[in-house]
């Protein structure tokens, strides 16, 4: 399986639980604040052919509670689904095609939340591209110019289709980097 269809019938499985749960919560009109836990019940089994291996409820329940954080974070006009699809998909494994996404941090040296997430990506063995901004200043332009801002640390994704994705806040970096890579780093 292509990992393209992969994406497209795991956004199609999303956009089933998701109407699965509204049904089952129906007197409170979808709200569930333990939502993730109903999700990986009724995702665990569904999920087996997507993945490259088996995982737990446990894994699962927090899979989706870092999807959902970042999809809220990062790119929350992004339809749902197909977002929790390529996430999931990252987080937990896919049967096929290994990670091809490209990272750089744009970042300076005494910051200290760049410190936090530099302390991150060292632990995990990453290649990610180092992008400072004080010693580049084209880098702190092309920062303003996708973000309006230059706060950093900000990670930019490029993944295998030449997508591009900026994602802010350390400690949304540092949960990012550790669902996606820990497990193959460990
Ligand atoms: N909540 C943010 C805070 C980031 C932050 O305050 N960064 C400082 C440097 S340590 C910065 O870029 N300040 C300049 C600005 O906001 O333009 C995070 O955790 O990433």
């Amino acid at each position: 399986m292509s990992n393209e269809i992969q994406i497209k019938q795991l956004a199609e499985l999303f956009k089933k639980t998701g109407q699965a749960h509204h049904q089952a919560f129906i007197e409170t009109d979808g709200e569930d604040p333990d939502w993730p836990i109903w999700y990986a019940g009724y995702l665990e089994d569904r999920l087996t052919p997507f993945l490259a291996a088996p995982i737990t409820r446990s894994r699962l329940v927090f899979c989706l509670v870092a999807t959902d954080d970042e999809h809220g974070a990062a790119s929350p006009n992004a339809p749902w689904p197909e977002y929790y699809a390529e996430r999931v998909l990252e987080c937990l494994g896919p049967a096929e095609e290994p990670k091809t996404d490209r990272l750089a941090l744009y970042h300076f040296d005494g910051c200290p939340f760049c410190i936090r997430v530099r302390g991150v990506i060292g632990e995990l063995g990453l290649d990610v591209e180092m992008r400072n901004i004080y010693e580049d200043k084209t880098r702190r332009e092309e920062l303003r110019e996708a973000r309006g801002r230059t706060t950093v640390p900000v990670l930019r994704i490029t993944s295998g289709d030449g997508q591009v994705r900026w994602m802010p806040e350390s400690a949304d970096i540092i949960r990012y980097l550790q669902v996606t890579y820990g497990r193959a780093a460990a």
